[in-house]
């Protein structure tokens, strides 16, 4: 098992892969969307939270990421001597018709394979993603985690209606915000993501990528009325059946599986790594379940973090751990301070496997 750190867009500097690389990590995990776009930036360095309005617009539609820019990051990550793990995260304004089953379609399904191709060309082995409408939307900030350290959680359900101008928690067309979207069965949205996982998958195999999906987070059964597919810890079973391609993999979230409301944590974690179907993991901690979570400091919630761990190595688990997200610790850098402090605990798990 190998230390990642994940880092958004703007922080993806010789400075921030310098600072990984001291806290002991091997590996990078990049955002390419700005999800701050339009946006406060104030506060980026902590996770997007947003508005009803989510978080931010979506980035240029006609734009995606080239082979250069790709291979520009991975040697920018090597130079530091670390090496990038994956791209996490499409940009909605590059596959939005997908999820939403929309008239640009079958010209989003080309933008995933042309990524796909790049990532496959640039030298960049994984490509998170998470199949979801409503995407990371409705929870809250606050002095949640120990000592006060402010952190994000979720205080009851969010269901207010979702413009048909929104994707994925992002603007993608500012003229249809008071446009409602059509209601979505949970049996279309599982359609939309077989489709999905059929039309790209041999894509990214011959390009030697692997697809890794992350859960829902939060994981209820509906975000501002839209379904969600992977929100209790068997369903992620379901997309694993979907498609036999070994590039079906998951981006494995640890933190999201224990605030779920069945199952337990360390059962998926087993039943998941045992048939090597996790392309790498998130690793946090929290406390609660949806509807009330909070997220907590890595050795401080309802995970035995140490115990996941150990579950992922007896499985043969050798990809890739990043700290996900980290409470914001009272100092000049809160977000340093607080994933030197997560890579510092998983570093010391790390010793203890054998
Ligand atoms: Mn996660």
């Amino acid at each position: 098992m190998k230390l990642g750190l994940g880092l958004y867009r703007h922080m993806l500097t010789a400075e921030n892969f310098a600072f990984a690389r001291q806290a002991g990590a091997t590996h990078i995990v990049a955002h390419l969307v700005d999800y701050f776009r339009g946006g406060d930036h104030a506060h980026a360095e902590d996770q997007p939270v947003g508005t009803d309005l989510g978080w931010g617009l979506a980035g240029d539609p006609d734009q995606l990421w080239t082979v250069a820019e790709l291979t520009a990051l991975r040697q920018s990550v090597e130079a530091a001597g670390l090496t990038l793990a994956a791209i996490e995260n499409f940009d909605p304004a590059h596959w939005h018709d997908i999820l939403l089953d929309g008239p640009q379609r079958d010209r989003h399904i080309g933008n995933v394979k042309t990524l796909l191709r790049n990532l496959g060309e640039a030298g960049i082995p994984m490509m998170g993603y998470n199949f979801s409408i409503a995407g990371v939307a409705g929870r809250t900030t606050g002095p949640y985690a120990r000592g006060g350290a402010p952190s994000v959680g979720m205080e009851g359900a969010y269901d207010p209606p979702m413009p048909r101008g929104m994707a994925w928690n992002m603007i993608i067309d500012e003229s249809r915000l008071t446009e409602p979207l059509p209601p979505v069965s949970p049996a279309q949205l599982w359609d939309r993501l077989e489709r999905f996982l059929h039309d790209v998958l041999p894509t990214a195999e011959a390009a030697g990528v692997k697809l890794a999906a992350h859960p829902d987070d939060p994981p209820l059964p509906t975000i501002r009325g839209t379904p969600r597919l992977v929100y209790q810890p068997h369903l992620y079973q379901k997309l694993i059946d979907l498609n036999p391609s070994p590039s079906n993999t998951l981006e494995l979230c640890v933190g999201s599986i224990a605030e779920m409301t069945e199952g337990d944590v360390y059962a998926a974690v087993e039943t998941y790594a045992r048939q090597n179907r996790v392309g790498y993991v998130h690793l946090r901690n929290v406390v609660g379940k949806v509807p009330t979570y909070k997220e907590s400091f890595i050795d401080d919630g309802d995970i035995d973090v140490l115990r996941i761990m150990q579950i992922l190595h007896a499985n043969g688990f050798e990809g890739v751990v990043i700290p996900d997200h980290a409470p914001q610790m009272s100092c000049d850098a809160p977000w340093h301070a607080g994933m030197a402090y997560a890579l510092g605990f998983m570093a010391a798990g790390l010793k203890t496997l054998r």
